[in-house]
């Protein structure tokens, strides 16, 4: 694997410069350490811009939203409501010192810290993102896969499904504090474990080469990519093997608009909008911007996924 192809955001973008640097050196060692799919590039070219060959982008065929897109239109209901608050509300947010819990049903509850979960061997995946509001982006992540930390806890026979938490942290998080009660917070996901165990759902701990940003879910967040975007729970501290199927935020709030499965898909609209096109964000388009493009089904994984979901009735189960 290698870094794809795409204009380095500056560092003065997100963060001051020092913090930066700092943040830098830690990923550039987590991704030196034990990487093997930097294998061939030379020493230090990962903090350099990393040219892929023209047009290979690995293969995808996906061009990246552009950076400042991706960390400038979120949904981190947490620091507010406007797709601006959370670059604009997350300054006071400290993404370390930072745990992770994970528990339940496993044969070895461990609590890891945030700079050994960046010491694992970190790759990156270009996925598309697709909101349940209709909007998508393509985002180069770097993580790891989900399967290799739960393997290391042993999920016994009798876990079914995995619980996922955010922090609360009401004092640095605005919308937690906020009269205005959007969902019940801390923010809650979950997916069964075969789900949690597919090689393409990750935890992400990095975008576009470099630490991933307060409002794009730091230190460590959920990429399900065949799924709607609520899923990709933010700023993860607990994760919970359970036999029954958990609790989360949006289904809590809209069972009837926001399924627990949330598997991306054209031919079930959500029940305020059509969900068979969507329209990415930060495309370069002609004089009135970029078409809305077809949404493909499980978001354009079902050759990998579709499989998981043999048999189930998916607009029963949306
Ligand atoms: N904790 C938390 N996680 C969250 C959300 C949120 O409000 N709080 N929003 C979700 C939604 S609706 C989307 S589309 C994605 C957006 O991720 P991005 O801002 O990195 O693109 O995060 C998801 N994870
Ligand atoms: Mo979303």
């Amino acid at each position: 694997m290698r870094l794809f192809d795409y204009p380095r955001p500056a560092a003065s973008d997100i963060t001051p410069e020092g913090a930066y640097l700092s943040r830098r050196a830690t990923l550039a060692a987590g991704l030196a350490g034990g990487a093997a799919w930097l294998a061939g590039a030379p020493r230090g070219a990962w903090a350099d811009p990393l040219r892929a060959a023209p047009g290979a982008l690995s293969g995808t065929g996906l061009t990246p939203t552009p950076f400042q897109d991706a960390t400038h239109y979120n949904n981190f209901y947490e620091f507010g409501l406007e797709k601006t608050d959370p670059a604009e509300r997350s300054g006071d947010f400290h993404p370390r010192p930072w745990t992770v819990r994970v528990e339940g049903l496993v044969a070895r509850p461990r609590t890891y810290d945030i700079d050994a979960l960046l010491a694992r061997p970190l790759e990156e995946r270009l996925y598309r993102m697709r909101c349940v509001e209709a909007w998508s982006m393509v985002i180069p992540w770097i993580g790891f896969a989900l399967a290799d930390l739960l393997k290391e806890v042993e999920p016994l026979g009798s876990a079914k499904y995995v619980a996922f938490e955010s922090v609360l942290r009401p004092a640095e998080m605005p919308g937690q504090d906020s009269m205005l009660h959007v969902l019940d917070w801390p923010y809650a996901e979950g997916l069964r474990l075969d789900e949690a165990m597919h090689p393409l759902t990750i935890l992400a701990v990095g975008l576009y080469g470099r630490t991933l940003p307060n409002q794009n879910g730091a230190p460590v967040r959920l990429v399900v990519p065949w799924k709607y975007g609520f899923k990709g729970i933010k700023s993860i501290v607990r994760i919970r093997l359970t036999e029954t199927r958990p609790r989360t935020a949006w289904n809590d709030r809209a069972p009837d608009e926001y399924g627990f499965y949330a598997n991306v898909n054209p031919a079930v609209d959500h029940p305020r909008w059509s969900q068979a096109t969507e329209r990415p964000i930060g495309a370069r388009g002609g004089f009135f911007g970029a078409a809305r493009q077809p949404t493909l089904p499980f978001n354009g994984y079902a050759e990998q996924v579709a499989g998981l979901y043999a048999g189930m009735d998916l607009r029963r189960n949306f």
